[in-house]
């Protein structure tokens, strides 16, 4: 597990039985917990919710699993045990069960917000801010359907592990847009676990089983690599339109490589700057709004220079 990418120290260290967001010695400590440690969604996120922390004086630390993965994230989570924040964002890796460990942490009073992904029980954050990922896999399939043009063919959907609310939601958005653009055929979903090997193996037997592949789209950072990797492997990059999510140095450098041919960017600071400010209001007294978007762009290397605000970061 990782402590703070960006700045300050652990969550939970000072004295016990403090009542979060009372007049206590936590009241203006915020805990954020990404999905995943180390990775430029996130930390871009972490920079985005440190500085406006630190605008509205509150001190933000942050810890994340080494793995996108709930047993790991839940420890963290219980870690916080009799001393936890005022208040939590939270990153959770599987909608379903994350909710006991947070539910938890809500019980002792320290308010919740989710940032990125979610909980199918709406009852326990505050507050929830996200990328519309419906919104997101919908723009991915018509910027499929624009690349392949007229052109009939199939194309492969990577997700990653059951349970994560933001590429259910992308992968949901693109197959339903699909249905516009008759010419395109979807062979289905494929799970990837989050790793970029297996997403490398699954294009691998895609593009064995169906000859008239002429499309895959990449839910998010690892599932684009991993499929970038197969393409390369079978001698297919560019023969066959890879439209990625996110905009990571890696993705990034292959949209100039030719090996994308689109990307989906989010906004992960805005994602995170709103979170802190949901989670202030919320400690404040202030009306919080129960759903917030942050943008979406779709990037080609036709446009990549005017995109470059959109890039992620490896450091604040
Ligand atoms: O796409 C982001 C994030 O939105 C998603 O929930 C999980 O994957 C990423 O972190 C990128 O790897």
């Amino acid at each position: 597990m990782l402590v703070a990418a960006c700045g300050s120290g652990q969550v939970g260290q000072s004295g016990s039985g403090d009542k979060p967001g009372g007049d206590s010695a936590n009241s203006k400590k915020l805990a954020l917990v990404p999905g995943v440690q180390a990775e430029p969604f996130y930390i871009s996120m972490q920079c985005g919710a440190q500085e406006e922390a630190k605008k509205l004086g509150y001190e933000l630390t942050t810890q994340a699993p080494q793995k996108f993965d709930a047993a790991m994230q839940t420890s963290i989570v219980n870690a916080m045990g009799s001393n936890p924040p005022a208040a939590l964002l939270i990153a959770p890796t599987d909608d379903q069960a994350m909710l006991a460990p947070i539910q938890q942490v809500h019980n002792r009073g320290t308010k919740i917000v989710e940032v990125d992904t979610s909980l199918k029980d709406k009852s326990v954050a505050v507050s929830s801010v996200s990328s519309d990922n419906a919104e997101g896999g919908k723009l991915a399939a018509q910027t499929m359907a624009k690349l392949v043009g007229d052109k009939p063919g199939s194309v492969l959907v990577l997700d990653t592990i059951a349970g994560t609310s933001t590429t259910a939601a992308r992968a949901k958005g693109f197959e339903d847009e699909l249905k516009n653009h008759p010419n395109l055929k979807s062979v289905g979903i494929q799970f990837t676990q989050n790793e970029p090997d297996q997403a490398a193996s699954k294009v691998t037997a895609a593009l064995a089983s169906t000859p008239d592949l002429v499309g895959i789209f990449a839910t998010n950072l690892n599932t684009g690599e991993g499929a970038a990797t197969g393409l390369r492997n079978a001698g297919k990059i560019g023969k066959v339109n890879l439209v990625g999510f996110d905009a990571s140095p890696s993705e990034v450098d292959g949209l100039k490589k030719g090996e994308y041919q689109a990307l989906i960017a989010q906004d992960p600071a805005q994602i995170g700057t709103k979170g802190v400010d949901q989670a202030v209001a919320a400690l404040e007294g202030k009306p919080t709004e129960r759903d917030l978007t942050a943008q979406l762009h779709s990037i080609t290397k036709d446009d990549l220079d005017a995109n470059s605000k959109y890039f992620y970061k490896q450091s604040c």
